[in-house]
């Protein structure tokens, strides 16, 4: 008997296999970011923060250490609740400036991810042992799954512009959870990438050592692992452009030469010469599109900090 390497013994999730079929058999075929994401992708995205060209994380992060010890410290926060936790790296400064205040009393990092998850809460419980961490599984673009009660004030934060990875009206239906876990005096802290020199952008996202395309790729092997298919990632070509009329960075896997691919429960799916998968979106922002996306979930912009090269934001957000 034949045992197809790699692939798991277990079925596929069926939410899933419906939602990639769907994204496979349209016109312009197109799956969700979040399936960049197994253990090799993460490393792969903690890879490109370190990048020279990728400049966001390194001036979110320069933001969050000039401005969360006074923010912190105006708001009085007592819970932190961070929307796609990750590693959790930034939210370490957030947390600082809540125990510098004495006001730390509880973190709840919000991520599909249970394995990551549990290691994140494991190491923040030694190094905060007097704050409660209550980690809360769940695809943010569908729920929030928050704990059922929560010392207030609280601070939601949705940090690294990854709102950019939202079209207008999903960006506005989770902003509106949000708003709509909110009591009065929580505030929201957004990272948002900005609208800036075409070809700064889009360097980020065509890196010189290939970090990015590698990550783009990873997509498939997700899919061959998760699903059974049959994706090879060397045969398909890494492209990222920014779209300037919908103002953001679109990421694709292009397949040079006519090719199928099988995958499980869906069937043989074809590629012509030339045709693309798109991978990501990453919406830029100005004061103004914020603004915009704020009103239409009831939130109104309270605070804004931008670097002296307006590369990245933050904003606070508070219900209107
Ligand atoms: C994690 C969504 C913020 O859009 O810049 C980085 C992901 N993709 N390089 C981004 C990403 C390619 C990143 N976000």
């Amino acid at each position: 008997m034949t045992r197809r390497l790699l692939a798991r013994e277990s079925v596929a999730d069926p939410r899933m296999l419906a939602e990639v079929a769907q994204g496979l058999a349209a016109p312009q075929k197109e799956l969700s970011p979040k399936y960049f994401y197994d253990q090799r992708g993460s490393e792969l995205f903690e890879e490109i923060t370190r990048l020279e060209e990728y400049y966001p994380t390194r001036t979110e992060r320069g933001l969050l250490e000039a401005w969360m010890p006074l923010l912190i410290r105006r708001l009085g926060t007592r819970s932190l609740v961070e929307l796609g936790a990750g590693s959790a790296e930034k939210s370490r400064i957030i947390l600082d400036a809540m125990h510098g205040a004495g006001t730390a009393e509880l973190y709840v990092p919000i991520d599909v991810s249970a394995t990551f998850l549990s290691q994140t809460a494991a190491r923040l419980r030694v190094e905060y042992p007097r704050m409660q961490v209550e980690p809360a599984i769940a695809d943010i673009s569908e729920e929030l799954n928050l704990p059922r009660r929560m010392p207030h004030p609280a601070l939601y934060a949705f940090l690294g512009s990854t709102i950019g990875n939202f079209y207008p009206p999903a960006a506005i239906r989770l902003l509106s959870r949000v708003r709509g876990a909110m009591e009065p005096g929580d505030r929201f802290l957004m990272g948002v990438d900005l609208r800036k020199d075409v070809a700064r952008i889009e360097a980020a996202y065509n890196d010189a050592r290939g970090v990015t395309a590698e990550f783009n790729r990873n997509m498939l092997r997700v899919l061959n692992y998760e699903l059974g298919a049959d994706f090879n990632p060397a045969a398909f070509d890494h492209l990222a452009f920014y779209e300037p009329v919908a103002h953001r960075i679109e990421m694709h896997l292009v397949s040079p030469r006519p090719q199928m691919v099988t995958v499980p429960g869906i069937g043989v799916v074809s590629f012509n010469a030339g045709e693309s998968l798109r991978t990501e979106i990453s919406c830029k922002h100005d004061r103004e599109s914020v603004a915009q996306l704020f009103e239409a979930a009831g939130l109104e912009i309270e605070a804004w900090r931008s670097d002296p090269d307006s590369l990245f934001a933050l904003v606070v957000g508070a219900p209107a």
